[in-house]
C-alpha cells in the first residue's frame, strides 16, 4: 500500500517595492493577487515601509513583505509573480529603473536555489534595511543585531498599518 498523497505547502517571503505610481496601492493590490494565486495562502503581511533608493534614482521606494504558504513550484510562482508585475505595468527600461511593482522571492522555506531564472536566498536580502526590517517583523530573531547594524545608515521610515496588512 502506497502513503496517501500528502499537500506539501512552502512558507515562502516575497519582498514587495514601487516608486512610480500609486505605489501603496500598488503593493496593496499585489498582495491581494498573492493570496489568490492558485495553491497560496497569505499568510501575514509587514507593515508599510518608506525608502531611499539603494543602488538606484527616482522617488522613495515603499516596500513590504509578505508570507505565503505556496504548493506552487518555485519557476511558477516566479512566472506568477512575474505576471502581476506586468499587470501593474512593470516595464524595465534598464537595470534597477524605477518601478510601477517588483516582486521578489526573499526566502523559500530554509532551502538554497540555484537556477538561472532564479536565486534563492535573494543575493541582496542582507544590504537592504528594506528588505531586513519588514522580514524581521515576520521572523522575530532572524536577522541578528550585526546585520541589521550594517544597513542602519540607509534611510528608512516605517509607514505602519495599511491596506495589505493581512
Ligand atoms: N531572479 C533571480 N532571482 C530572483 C528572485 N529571488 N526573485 C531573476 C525574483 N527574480 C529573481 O529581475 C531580473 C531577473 O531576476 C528576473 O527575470 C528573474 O528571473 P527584474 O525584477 O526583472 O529586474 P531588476 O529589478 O533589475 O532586478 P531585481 O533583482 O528585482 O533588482 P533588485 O536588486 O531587487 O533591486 N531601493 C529601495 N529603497 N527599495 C527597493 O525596492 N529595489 C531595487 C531593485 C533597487 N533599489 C531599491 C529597491
Ligand atoms: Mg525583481
Amino acid at each position: 500500500m502506497g502513503a496517501s498523497p500528502v499537500s506539501v505547502a512552502s512558507p515562502v517571503w516575497i519582498g514587495l517595492g514601487a516608486n512610480l505610481g500609486d505605489a501603496p496601492a500598488a503593493l496593496a493590490a499585489a498582495v491581494q493577487a498573492l493570496g489568490a494565486l492558485p495553491g497560496t495562502q497569505l499568510q501575514r503581511c509587514s507593515r508599510l515601509y518608506r525608502s531611499a533608493p539603494v543602488d538606484a534614482g527616482g522617488p522613495d521606494y515603499y516596500n513590504a513583505v509578505a508570507e505565503l504558504h505556496t504548493g506552487l513550484a518555485p519557476l511558477a510562482l516566479l512566472q506568477a509573480l512575474q505576471a502581476i508585475e506586468q499587470a501593474a505595468g512593470r516595464e524595465r527600461p534598464y537595470r534597477n529603473a524605477p518601478r510601477t511593482l517588483d516582486l521578489d522571492v526573499l526566502l523559500w522555506d530554509e532551502e538554497r536555489i540555484d537556477l538561472p531564472q532564479l536565486t534563492v536566498p535573494h543575493p541582496r536580502l542582507y544590504e537592504r534595511a528594506f528588505v531586513l526590517l519588514p522580514l524581521a517583523e515576520l521572523r522575530p530573531g532572524w536577522a541578528s543585531a550585526a546585520q541589521l547594524q550594517a544597513v542602519a545608515a540607509q534611510r528608512i521610515e516605517c509607514l505602519g498599518a495599511w491596506d495589505g496588512l493581512a
